[in-house]
């Protein structure tokens, strides 16, 4: 599939990064190998000289892993992907890469709690500062540039507030200040949104999420669009050593097959809910990409092809009535993390950005009461039911 590369987006996931294995199969075989043999003493060291291709050890290449870097980066756009240990993994091999003391990032304040963790602990320690701005608001990024800005760091939509920055207005700002735009790309996934095609430099993912689709991995990639961005890229993850392992990468590549297919479900039964959650009267609001009244739907129409899987809203009963609500439901699994088949149910201000502190929430729009629903590949109307009966528990 590598070879030809002109096939549509659902073919390339089915098809993506399969080459050619001895025995003929049609998937990768899982390498489980942590090293290589040497054929002899030159060929081991034409190998760690760069003079011939191979595999060496498996934290430096490994086959089955490289199968489905290239996929992901091929359903990218991109030149080349590397395969990480998890999506934090990716994200912490991407700072170390591209910054250092006395730089400064900008980052969108909707970002994952322990992205913007990671930002205020071990990577401020190092003598890097950074500003959080409402990226949806593209004025703000570009009033938070300095001289020593070197990348602009967002998630789009964000995680949870769902607010959607312009990608191709802020590529324009980085790169007129000679920075880089880091998009971390786990809540579309390549099926909806390709940042490179608007001028992002370095895509990321927690493929936990979408990309595996199966909850049953935690995995992370980043996908460069050039060759000497690559090499710098797999020296720092080769450094810091995060990388993914062959049966998680094996497991990732079988679950985009299904990408296409899935994402469209997510958006078909995301769509119907979001819309039962307006007009439901103990809801305060509800934010989703697809809803023609979100204050990003244009944006969003400009960049990506489909709204996604993730929806917030607010109860009317705030903190209490979504503690009542998360209790309640039983077909909504009450779980953190998000993309996979199931339709899982949080809070993020107890969970996923309790870490951030309530301040930050409040800066990033995190409300006490929100609650995000990751909506599965069900039958919506069993998503719904479940809902119905657990917004019926409150008073
Ligand atoms: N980026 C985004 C947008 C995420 O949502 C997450 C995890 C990460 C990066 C980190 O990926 P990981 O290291 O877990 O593979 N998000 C989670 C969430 O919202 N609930 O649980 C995990």
């Amino acid at each position: 599939m590598t070879k030809e590369k002109n096939y549509h987006f659902d073919s390339k996931c089915v098809h993506a990064g399969i080459g050619d294995y001895e025995f003929g199969p049609v998937v990768p075989p899982i390498y489980q190998t942590s090293t290589f043999k040497f054929e002899n003493a030159k060929h081991g060291a034409d190998l760690f000289k760069g003079e011939r291709e191979g595999y060496i050890y498996t934290r430096m290449l490994n086959p089955t892993v490289q199968a489905m870097e290239n996929a992901i980066a091929e359903l990218e756009g991109g030149y080349k992907g590397l395969g990480c240990a998890s999506g934090m993994a990716a994200i912490s091999t991407t700072f170390f890469a591209l910054l250092k003391s006395g730089d400064h990032l900008v980052c969108s304040k909707a970002v994952y709690g322990p992205t913007n963790t990671l930002i205020n602990t071990i990577i401020s320690q190092l003598g890097i500062t950074a500003t959080f701005v409402e990226a949806s608001q593209t004025e703000e990024v570009k009033s938070a540039i300095k001289k020593n800005t070197k990348v602009i760091y967002i998630e789009t939509p964000g995680n949870p507030t769902l607010s959607i920055a312009d990608l191709t207005a802020i590529s324009e700002i980085a790169h007129e200040n000679n920075a880089k735009l880091v998009v971390d790309n786990t809540f579309m996934s390549p099926a909806l949104q390709q940042p490179i095609q608007f001028g992002t430099d370095v895509v990321l993912h927690s493929m936990t999420k979408f990309l595996n689709g199966h909850a049953d991995v935690v995995a992370g990639i980043i996908v460069v669009k050039d060759e000497e961005t690559y090499k710098h890229f797999r020296k720092t993850l080769n450094q810091l050593g995060g990388v993914i392992d062959p049966f998680n990468a094996f497991l990732v590549h079988r679950g985009i097959k299904t990408l296409s297919l899935r994402m469209q479900r997510h958006c078909e039964n995301a769509l119907v809910i979001a819309e039962w959650l307006e007009q439901h009267p103990k809801i305060e609001w509800v934010r989703y990409p697809g809803l023609k009244n979100d204050p990003d739907y244009m944006i969003g129409q400009k960049q990506h092809t489909g709204p996604g899987g993730m929806i917030t809203f607010e109860l009317k009963g705030g903190f209490e009535a979504g503690e009542k609500v998360m209790n309640s439901v039983k077909f909504c699994q009450l779980a953190v993390s998000l993309g996979g088949v199931e339709s899982l149910i949080q809070h993020p201000a107890s969970m996923t950005h309790l870490t951030m502190g309530k301040e930050a929430r409040s800066i990033a729009g995190i409300t006490e009461g929100l609650v995000r629903l990751s909506v599965g590949i069900e039958k919506v109307d069993d998503i719904i039911a479940d809902l119905k009966q657990a917004f019926d528990q409150i008073d």
